[in-house]
């Protein structure tokens, strides 16, 4: 391995054999860009003090035989929990509603699930009843092995706001704390699975992004809802925010 080089400035390369190794000191983890065939195909190795794993709402009703059941949903469960036990830092939400939740289509007369309704902070989509606290429905799914999970953030409880995110509810001001929980204890670099690709997910990585951290979405340890080409949008956007689309055999362990 050689020495860095151009010290002191945003960005220095080791050349590692073939491979090229980028790194922005403060703002970005190590980044591994290897041709792979034709393919550059980019790395990432893994730094267990400044990396966390952030598995989005994992739970019953949004898994097969869910209410608000997301295609192929189950399947990331078996992927998250292998990763989880490679990452040191290991943070999962829980979508946790109150009855009655105004993002819940029962709650407007005459309303119909998956509507988009104009509330007070903008549009909302209007959801079947999902995740009720205290029902089997927003409990984690049973093969997801949550012990790993340094802290379990809970959102939505508000009855009145929808919380995609994990950092901000849907007004997009009142924050979760994680922004803040994750600062303190100086992780940097997010590396994003779960349900559902196109909108906890998404939402996630964007503030995450936003609020400075590098992000890293691992699609084969996701899935998407996918209402009105909304995954095509997500991932579009996603990408122009300077968020890595990858999938978990990126991942260089340490
Ligand atoms: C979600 C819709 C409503 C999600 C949560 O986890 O993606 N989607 N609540
Ligand atoms: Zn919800």
């Amino acid at each position: 391995m050689g020495a860095p080089r151009q010290e002191g400035s945003e960005i220095w390369t080791i050349p590692l054999g073939r491979a090229t190794y980028t790194r922005r000191p403060q703002e970005e983890g190590p980044r591994v860009i290897r041709q792979e065939g034709d393919r550059q195909v980019t790395r990432f190795r893994l730094e267990p003090r400044r990396d966390v794993l952030l598995a989005v709402d994992l739970q019953n009703d949004f898994c097969a035989g869910g209410a608000l059941a997301v295609p192929d949903g189950d399947a990331v469960v078996g992927p998250i929990n292998r990763l989880s036990e490679v990452f040191a830092q290991v943070v999962a939400t829980q979508d946790w509603h109150p009855l009655s939740h105004r993002s819940f289509a029962s709650a407007h007369p005459g309303a119909l699930p998956f509507e988009v309704l104009e509330m007070d902070y903008g549009q909302q989509v209007l959801w079947p009843d999902h995740c009720v606290q205290g029902t089997w429905g927003a409990e984690f799914h049973a093969d997801f092995n949550l012990k790993p999970a340094q802290i379990v953030l809970r959102k939505g409880f508000r009855p009145e706001i929808a919380s995609y995110s994990a950092f901000f509810e849907n007004d997009r001001r009142t924050a979760t704390g994680l922004g803040g929980y994750l600062t303190e204890r100086g992780l940097k670099r997010l590396f994003i699975c779960g349900l559902a690709t196109d909108f906890c997910v998404f939402y996630s990585a964007m503030d995450g992004r936003k609020l400075g951290f590098e992000v890293v979405v691992l699609e084969d340890a996701c899935r998407a809802i996918d209402l009105e080409h909304s995954l095509a949008a997500a991932k579009r956007q996603m990408l122009a925010a300077g968020i890595a689309l990858t999938d978990s055999r990126a991942l260089d362990l340490p």
